[in-house]
């Protein structure tokens, strides 16, 4: 089979003075990092929608990104040749995982049974790739917002007809998941909010959905998938109110719905800044809770309000991200999917490889930049002696529970006042996390 990046060999590590633009400059796959290999401790995987679904299709206009590999159908053999091109990028790229939504890689069809006909066609493909090449799968997921039969939602929409055909198609998404190895199954919302209260009834919808992934856990524990089901926080788009808005409200939602011990969070950067968080904020609080599962790896443009999904080439963010990871010890079985797509100006294909190299380069060097900083133990020191008061006297007995407010109204009366004077030396940490980049 003649392949389709002819003019791209096997990327590899090659070092930070190498000046060849499709080579790893700080991406040693083998670097050990806390005690693991870059990879195993990273687990970089490609999406398949923006990758090679991507069309660079936009409001205002056409396709721009038109793939000399793709006749543009949506046929069986153009999706079978498909899955080919996308294990020759993986392979070259020397990713180990990829993630998929199930009409990414295979044709919808005119009934259920159809698409499910050539959904299974499809994975067969994708079953035989990964055995040739090693490459395994991160997650699966089903697209529930593309088709206009779920223009009121999925989960959440208001005909129950809707809700049974999502039940369908996750249920024979989480199957094919399974029976490629997936490691994780994620519930991204989709079109699961809404546009207008007064037509809106929330609380139905809100069980409706936690019936929903109540019912998937069920049909995955009778298959005997033990992968990880994720949820993916975004506060807007499509709707203006997504139910799944940001780490706080999803784990709000799995709580109160008895879902806490079964799912667990996936976590993008673009989708923290549209909630007005920081991606280190959203990590940490989902990690502090036990719920930081795995990461959508992109960035947003705080100049644009909207889901930019570009490739993360910050390394102060990456620093960031990195920090929260390494205090959890990774992410698996979780992993880091570069939810990102090249600009609709980037059209030749050789882009895709220089997108994925910045974004892997770039985690790479915020991850060794992350554990520089946790060796030296300069943020465990200033947390610790910032909370100091805590450690003994009275702020053990609040820790402890062993004192009331009468008790510590005693201790105030007694005391007079309280004269908190230490620094916060915000200053002096912020350089000297600059010192580490
Ligand atoms: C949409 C988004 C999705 C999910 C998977 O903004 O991030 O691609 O990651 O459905
Ligand atoms: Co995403």
């Amino acid at each position: 089979m003649s392949e389709s990046f002819p003019d791209v060999p096997k990327i590899s590590f090659e070092g930070p003075r190498s000046k060849n633009p499709l080579s790893f400059k700080h991406y040693d796959p083998d670097e050990v990092v806390e005690g693991r290999r870059l990879e195993d401790l990273l687990r970089f995987a490609v999406c398949y929608w923006h990758t090679f679904r991507g069309t660079g299709v936009d409001p205002f206009g056409a396709p721009t990104l038109l793939r000399p590999w793709d006749d543009g159908t949506d046929s069986i053999d153009n999706a079978l040749h498909r899955v080919d091109v996308a294990f020759e990028f993986m392979t070259k790229l020397s990713v180990p995982f990829y993630c998929f939504h199930d009409r990414d890689v295979a044709p919808d069809g005119p009934t259920l049974q159809a698409a499910n006909e050539n959904l299974d066609r499809i994975a067969a493909r994708l079953k035989e790739k990964q055995g040739e090449t090693g490459i395994k799968l991160l997650w699966g997921t089903a697209n529930l917002f593309s088709h206009p039969r779920y223009m009121h939602g999925a989960a959440t929409s208001c005909n129950a007809d809707v809700f049974a055909y999502a039940a369908a198609q996750v249920k024979k998404a989480i199957e094919v998941t399974h029976e490629l190895g997936g490691e994780n199954y994620v519930f991204w919302g989709g079109r699961e909010g809404y546009h207008n209260l007064y037509n809106t009834d929330m609380q139905r919808e809100l069980a409706h959905l936690a019936r929903f992934m109540h019912m998937a856990h069920d049909h995955a524990k009778s298959i005997g998938f033990t992968g990880q089901f994720l949820f993916e926080p975004k506060p807007k788009e499509p709707t203006k109110h997504q139910y799944d808005f940001d780490a706080a409200a999803c784990i709000n939602f799995l709580r109160a719905n008895g879902l806490e011990d079964v799912v667990k969070l996936n976590i993008e950067t673009n989708h923290a800044t549209l909630a007005g968080h920081s991606m280190m904020h959203e990590l940490e609080y989902a990690r502090i809770q036990g719920f930081l599962g795995s990461i959508d790896a992109n960035t947003g443009d705080l100049l644009l309000g909207w889901d930019t999904d570009q490739f993360p080439t910050d390394v102060y963010l990456t620093t960031q991200i990195m920090l929260v990871i390494l205090k959890q010890g990774g992410l698996a079985p979780g992993g880091t999917n570069f939810d990102a797509k090249v600009r609709r100006e980037s059209t030749d294909p050789v882009d895709l490889f220089h997108a994925h190299i910045g974004g892997m380069d770039t985690f790479a060097r915020g991850t060794k930049i992350a554990a520089r900083i946790r060796t030296d133990g300069v943020l465990d020191d200033l947390l610790k002696n910032r909370y100091c008061s805590y450690d003994d006297g009275v702020g053990a007995q609040i820790e402890e529970g062993s004192v009331g407010f009468a008790g510590l109204e005693r201790y105030m009366l007694d005391k007079g006042e309280a004269a908190p004077n230490e620094s916060g030396r915000q200053e002096y940490i912020e350089n000297l996390i600059n010192e580490y980049l």
